[in-house]
């Protein structure tokens, strides 16, 4: 398979102008006329060549006249045609069979052949599977779109776009007409059409413009959608307050779902969610589940003008697109609820997902230099490390300085396909700076790690700070540079409160809080008029994407955790402070860091004033992944162990009689309500139960028991359900089946009845899967379904996957080759969870080869699932 390379590009040398396509809608047969407007770059010599996959042709014209066939060449990936010129329009009419397609890419089916709707998927290469085009996001054009469908098997007929018209035909069929004025590329176009409900709602703009906002999904859910609708509009208001940025149609239609390769598409005037993130009520969502609706809902609103407005030159810019959309949402969310909270839920994510495919085979710039599938690049690296680098520039900036370059990255690039350059390019010229040096963050793979180590001088009272910075090779980038690392940092008193600082040469003398830039393989920071040793508290706010070493003093970390008045510093803290404790305990059995660990959170949990939720977060140690990340021979079983001894130590100093009087006392306060309080108190909740479950198993369940049976909503039954699964209670076959029986007819909750078993830990997981695989509920066909089952096993259930006798490595490989057959994009990113397999021990990381090894040599492989397969082995 062809190695696409960033170094290639080249400006299309044809562009199309207009587009016009026609739809005859079936089920099983739809056609699809096309009618493109050609531009020619005159500076360019090439044939007109357009993509086009498992398209059958069935007529084609040039200028009006139809071409005999040797005048054009049709191959598996393009179509050729001789003699078109500067200002051609070009005609063809393929035939496309929705039902069959289960890749879920271009047009497909949704749900079932008597019931369910038609929609499209194009992002990033799907509209080739539509028709003929210049698939490439630097080819913009103008779109007018007819539907034609049978009215009653298909009563809503939606596209992108302002709509232009609708009306009736013959045998009870009907059309309507979509009229886009805003230029875009191809992966932004979309189609839906079948039986749905609407909800609607009147906005206006800032600007003063009439919309017309409108969710629709299947009937029997359009009453889940209001809180989308919510969130929708607080997207809006937020967007134009914060960036000045204001809808530009006027309707904007949102579709739900349960067929969907990831969370949601940001389709022109279209949106497409995957249900998960757009359907929500008390009875089947989790408080978690709302604020990942709310942040989908925004994500894919911003990227209205953060991809649509403004879209990328070419694939290798997509995080210019996503990193920032991603960034913008952060900050969205962070607004609407706390801020703390959102920061430490990033990390944690960035800390799971991103940092392990940074360190592994996998790993890839945040603009990739290379790529042979590029579905294979929608990862943690260009999304969520793309978001901590839009973070550090708007750090550097300021607010105001900030605003101003997205406000000139927006008027110099809108309606066109940009770059990373462009982008800092703006933010830098608005501002007067040069912010070349950080496109090398976007170049360079890997997670630096920045090392800390501090030297007091009583007699000259100063305290010298030295970092140093390295960045571990990866896969085809052995030598790295040294990058401009923003530490935001403070010092402490013993007694806990902040010192000012003064260092020469910075402006803000005296400032309790101030940001270096690390941009040498070695550095040093002298501290001036430091009375006695300070504790340093590096990375506030966590300033930039690095692995901290050093400086893990533990009454040192304690101290920040006790007294650090900012709570995501605190967790930080904390978090340090854990790792230490359960590498102790690892070692040692036993020492002073967990004493530290545990007596600081003795101290805090005894405190009135904390946030609940920020204490639930500050009593979790870091996860398993995190910790195994650390090893360098991972026995993932070991690792459970160890943590749950650790979980054990806290419970066993917080006392099991103050945690039970503490949870309940929190089950006679708790509404039911999502307000901030009820949802702190929840989490809170549930992490005492957690922890009781270590001490007093039994008491434990009971609750647990009594806690599910008694829920006013998802969060507290989940909670429950998952206690009495991991505990293995005589409760949870019971309340499995209840739950079963109840959620019999909404997927998203069956969802969580098959992830929720999956987490029994260490041996009886194997089993448990492959009886829910035989489960009649159970369908490789359905995205969902699948990650529910396999990837809640594989991902969040180390010890209960990494089996030593390999068993698990090859079902996974097993279903994987199967799932490829249907939807190589799925497989694809199931098979990433592998990724880590050369940091097992050696008796697992053999088996964990083998099978990998034996997938990459089946015939047949989709090139997704190959790239990642083989990639892994390398
Ligand atoms: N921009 C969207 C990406 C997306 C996608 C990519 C590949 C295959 C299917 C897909 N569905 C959606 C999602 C987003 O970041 O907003
Ligand atoms: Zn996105």
């Amino acid at each position: 398979t062809p190695t696409i390379r960033l170094s290639d590009y080249r400006a299309p040398a044809w562009r199309v102008e207009r587009v016009e396509l026609e739809f005859e809608l079936g089920i099983d047969v739809t056609e699809v006329a096309s009618r493109l407007l050609l531009r020619r770059d005159r500076a360019q010599d090439e044939p007109l060549r357009l993509d086009g996959e498992g398209l059958e042709l069935l007529s084609i014209a040039l200028d009006g006249q139809p071409l005999p066939v040797d005048r054009y060449r049709q191959t598996e990936a393009e179509l050729e045609v001789d003699g078109a010129r500067d200002g051609s329009v070009l005609e063809t009419r393929v035939r496309l069979r929705p039902a069959q397609n289960t890749a879920l890419e271009g047009l497909y089916l949704s749900g079932s052949r008597d019931t369910g709707f038609l929609l499209t998927q194009c992002e990033a290469e799907g509209f080739r599977h539509i028709t003929f085009f210049h698939d490439r996001p630097d080819v913009l054009a103008q779109y007018t779109v007819t539907l034609r469908a049978d009215r009653s098997r298909f009563p809503v007929l939606l596209a992108g776009g302002n709509p232009d018209g609708a009306g009736e035909l013959a045998d009870g069929r009907h059309w309507a007409r979509f009229v886009d004025p805003h230029p875009k590329p191809s992966y932004l176009f979309a189609i839906v059409a079948g039986r749905l409900e609407r909800i609607a709602r009147d906005y206006r703009t800032a600007d003063g413009r009439a919309v017309k906002l409108v969710i629709w999904s299947e009937a029997h859910v359009i009453d889940r959608c209001e809180y989308a609708m919510d969130a929708l509009e607080r997207s809006m208001r937020w967007d134009e307050q914060a960036y000045g940025r204001n809808y530009d149609l006027d309707v904007f239609h949102v579709v739900a779902t349960h067929d969907f390769n990831m969370g949601a598409m940001e389709n022109k005037g279209l949106n497409v969610f995957n249900a998960k993130y757009l359907l929500a009520d008390p009875d089947s969502t989790t408080d978690d589940e709302y604020r990942a609706v709310e942040a989908v809902v925004a994500h894919e609103y911003f990227h209205n003008w953060s991809g649509n407005r403004v879209t990328c030159r070419d694939w290798f810019q997509l995080s210019l697109k996503e990193g920032l959309t991603v960034f913008r949402e952060q900050q969205f969310s962070a607004d609407m609820n706390s801020p703390a909270l959102k920061r430490i839920e990033d990390v944690a994510l960035l800390r799971r997902a991103q940092f392990p495919e940074d360190a592994g085979p996998l790993a890839h710039p945040v603009r990739p230099s290379q790529y042979s599938e590029i579905n294979n690049f929608y990862t943690a690296t260009v999304y969520e490390k793309g978001s901590e680098l839009v973070r550090m520039l708007a750090g550097k900036l300021g607010p105001d300085g900030f605003r101003r370059g997205m406000d000139l990255y927006f008027a110099h690039n809108d309606g066109q396909a940009a770059t990373i350059e462009d982008f800092l390019g703006a933010l830098g010229e608005a501002n007067g700076i040069d912010l070349s040096p950080y496109l090398a963050w976007y170049a360079q793979a890997g997670t630096p790690r920045l090392r800390a180590s501090g030297r007091y001088d009583a007699t000259r009272r100063e305290y010298a700070l030295t970092l140093t910075q390295h960045t571990p090779p990866t896969p085809g980038q052995a030598e790295k540079r040294a990058l401009p690392v923003p530490v935001k940092l403070a010092l402490f008193a013993r007694d806990g409160h902040m010192l000012p600082l003064h260092v020469d040469g910075h402006p803000r003398s005296g400032d309790t809080e101030l940001v270096v830039v690390a941009d040498k393989a070695e550095q040093q920071i002298v501290f001036r008029e430091v009375d006695a040793e300070p504790v340093p508290s590096l990375l506030r706010g966590f300033s930039a994407p690095v692995i901290l070493e050093g400086m893990d003093a533990a009454a040192d970390l304690a101290l920040l955790l006790r007294h650090d008045a900012d709570g995501f510093n605190r967790w930080q803290a904390g978090q340090q402070l854990a790792t230490c404790a359960y590498e102790t305990l690892r070692d040692h059995g036993g020492g002073g860091a967990i004493d530290a660990w545990c007596g600081a959170l003795a101290g805090l949990f005894a405190e009135d004033g904390i946030d609940p939720a920020l204490l639930a977060e500050l009593m979790t140690p870091p996860g398993e992944v995190e910790l195994a990340e650390r090893e360098r021979e991972a026995d993932p079983e070991r690792i459970h162990a160890t943590r749950q001894q650790l979980q054990q130590r806290l419970a066993e100093q917080l006392g099991g009689e103050a945690i039970l009087s503490r949870y309940q006392a929190l089950a006679r306060e708790t509404s039911a309500g999502l307000d901030a309080t009820s949802q702190a108190q929840r989490r809170l909740k549930r992490r005492l139960l957690e922890l009781l479950a270590l001490l007093d198993t039994p008491t434990a369940q009971l609750l647990a028991a009594q806690q599910y049976e008694q829920a006013p909503g998802m969060t507290d039954r989940l909670a429950a359900l998952a206690v009495l699964v991991r505990s293995d209670a005589p409760q949870a076959a019971g309340a499995l089946a209840h739950f079963r029986q109840r959620y019999a007819d909404n997927p998203l909750a069956l969802d969580k009845w098959f992830s929720v078993q999956t987490q029994r830990t260490g041996e009886p997981a194997l089993a448990i899967v492959q009886t829910l695989e035989r489960d009649a509920a159970f369908t490789l066909k359905n995205p969902n379904r699948v990650n529910s089952l396999y990837g809640a096993w594989a991902r969040n259930n180390p010890s209960g996957f990494h089996r030593t006798d390999g068993a698990g490595y090859r079902l996974l490989a097993e279903r994987l080759a199967e799932l490829d057959a249907l939807n190589p994009q799925i497989a694809a990113r199931l098979a990433t969870v592998l990724n880590g397999w050369r940091r097992l021990e050696p008796v697992r990381r053999a088996r964990a080869r083998e099978a990998i090894a034996a997938l990459a040599e089946r015939e047949g492989l989709s090139r997704n699932l190959a790239e990642i397969v083989r990639s892994m082995l390398h």
